[in-house]
């Protein structure tokens, strides 16, 4: 009987009193007391009825339980559905419908709002949310033992919703093995050991905190700093304990910031991974000027995991992000023809390995535009590869906006607004921010004589979409420019931003 998940990441601790995770109030927990929480997770979640197989949506605040029922998941053979904590209810009850949930886990805070849309699906509701929460009081008499369910590396761990350029969000299938995969090629890659104390301040809702910081420090044996966001002061204090931290480039930007980011202060630091968003060249080399260190940049899609990273050892070049890991192939194409380009000729980065998903859920049509029955898949991102073979992205061939490591595809804002009265239409695009790298503007085109205003945009915004994706301003135009070809030009919009 075999757990492909379980028996790499999990098994290898039963008993090891190490101290895997320590939260923001103090508490900490070992390995050993860790599989017995999740033990306890995993017959709660069989005991509301959860079958392998069946979908576990969690959106739920970062607590060691949180992590706990990640690992219950895993032991119970069911799908780990994370899902933004600042999804409105709008956002909430769509993932629902299309992900077919076995069981909903939610802040307690949001019980009632929850309980309101798992109501019309017939889906129970248990919260997490300190001792009060019912999934911890529901766990809290189960047994500390469980019997693995048996999954294979072709069954699936996870599904991550991402959006698109249709507007819809997709849920990307990722298997036992594609988790692993990724997991093991990290691990080695960074020479992540159970030396290792990891700054971890990211969500852990998407690929990057859940599954790039948690299965390799799982994979490791290392101790995590459970950080619930990140908060200068507490990274400050954190950072002079740690080895190893993992972040999008605002945390560096606003690590460079602050004048009490010293050298002296990283002392014990050994890495520092960026990933999510471009780190531009410029936050690279303040970085490495005032603290001797070059971040490590790495590139990654939910899709796919991480495809490419610089190397520990060897050069980190700012600007590029490194080469393909191992057992991950990659190839530069022809947009159009989708041959492959010679070194040095820009084109659409295509990835295959076993890191790649399985494909969308329940959306074959789109599964099918964008994975490749050779088993290529297409980023979107437009990229460089030199004949050394190290990648730099140049672009996106996908309108998406990148918002301090959370992706916005414009299309979504853009329905939203289009549906409000008094809308004729609307373009949304992004535009260079400080802190977040890039953020959300709106160019709108009233109908003729309409009384619209920007606060009635944004009362149906706020309810339909989650805060991070809500244009930061709101600029009224007489037309959209376009092409010939009658397509907007956002090039242009961004271009008359201010000017
Ligand atoms: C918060 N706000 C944001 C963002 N985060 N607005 C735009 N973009 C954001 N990313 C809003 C808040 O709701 C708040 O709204 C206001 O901005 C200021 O919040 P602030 O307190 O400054 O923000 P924060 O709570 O400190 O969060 C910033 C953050 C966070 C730490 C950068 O966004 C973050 O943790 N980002 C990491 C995302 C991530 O893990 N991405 C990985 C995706 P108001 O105006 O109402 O006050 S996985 C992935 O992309 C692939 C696979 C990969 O390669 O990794
Ligand atoms: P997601 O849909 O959240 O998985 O976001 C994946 C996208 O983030 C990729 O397709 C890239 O456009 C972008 N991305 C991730 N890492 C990097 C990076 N290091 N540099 C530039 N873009 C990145």
């Amino acid at each position: 009987m075999t757990n492909t998940l379980y028996d790499a990441l999990f098994a290898p601790h039963v008993g090891n009193p190490a101290t895997f995770l320590q939260c923001d109030d103090g508490t900490t927990l070992s390995y050993d007391a860790f599989l017995k929480r999740a033990a306890q997770m995993a017959h709660t979640l069989t005991e509301s009825g959860v079958q392998p197989g069946d979908r576990v949506v969690v959106q739920a605040p970062k607590l060691s339980d949180t992590i706990a029922l990640y690992a219950g998941s895993v032991l119970a053979g069911a799908v780990y559905l994370p899902l933004n904590s600042a999804y409105t209810q709008a956002e909430l009850a769509y993932f629902i419908k299309d992900a077919d949930p076995r069981l909903i886990v939610c802040d307690i805070q949001d019980e009632a709002a929850v309980v309101e849309i798992a109501q019309a699906a017939g889906t129970p509701v248990l919260t997490l949310g300190g001792s009060a929460g019912s999934l911890s009081r529901a766990a809290d008499s189960q047994p500390n033992t469980f019997k693995a369910v048996d999954r294979g590396p072709e069954d699936l761990a996870a599904l991550l919703y991402t959006s698109g350029t249709t507007g819809r969000s997709k849920g990307a299938m990722l298997s036992h093995k594609n988790l692993l995969s990724n997991a093991v090629a990290l691990t080695e890659l960074w020479d992540i050991t159970s030396n290792d104390r990891l700054v971890h301040a990211l969500p852990i809702f998407h690929t990057h905190g859940l599954f790039v910081a948690m299965n390799t420090a799982l994979l490791a044996g290392a101790e995590v700093r459970l950080c619930t966001a990140f908060d200068i002061n507490v990274i400050l204090g954190e950072i002079t304990q740690s080895t190893l931290m993992m972040g999008v480039p605002t945390f560096y930007t606003r690590l460079l910031d602050d004048a009490r980011f010293t050298k002296e202060l990283v002392e014990s630091m050994r890495l520092f991974v960026s990933g999510s968003a471009p780190l531009l060249a410029e936050t690279h080399r303040a970085f490495e000027a005032r603290t001797g260190h070059r971040i490590l940049e790495r590139y990654g899609m939910t899709e796919t995991n991480m495809i490419t990273s610089n190397p520990l050892k060897g050069a980190r070049v700012a600007g590029t992000v490194g080469y393909p890991l191992p057992g991950t192939e990659v190839k530069i194409t022809d947009p159009d023809t989708g041959e492959a380009q010679p070194s040095g000729e820009i084109g659409m980065i295509e990835v295959r390995g076993d890191n790649v998903f399985q494909g969308y859920w329940n959306m074959p049509e789109k599964t099918a535009e964008e994975l490749r029955a050779n088993g290529f898949f297409l980023t979107g991102d437009l990229g460089v590869q030199d004949e050394d073979g190290r990648i730099s992205i140049v672009g996106r061939s996908k309108d998406l906006i990148i918002s301090g490591g959370y992706n916005i595809y414009p299309k979504e804002v853009e329905d939203v607004l289009n549906d409000i009265p008094g809308v004729l239409e609307s373009a949304v695009f992004g535009v260079p921010h400080a802190d977040f790298g890039e953020s959300v503007i709106a160019a709108i085109v009233a109908e003729k004589n309409s009384s619209l205003t920007v606060e009635t945009l944004k009362e149906t915004v706020q309810v339909q979409l989650a805060r991070f994706k809500h244009p930061r301003e709101y600029l009224f135009l007489e037309a959209l420019p376009r092409n010939t070809m009658g397509k907007v030009q956002k090039t242009e919009l961004r271009k008359g931003y201010r000017t």
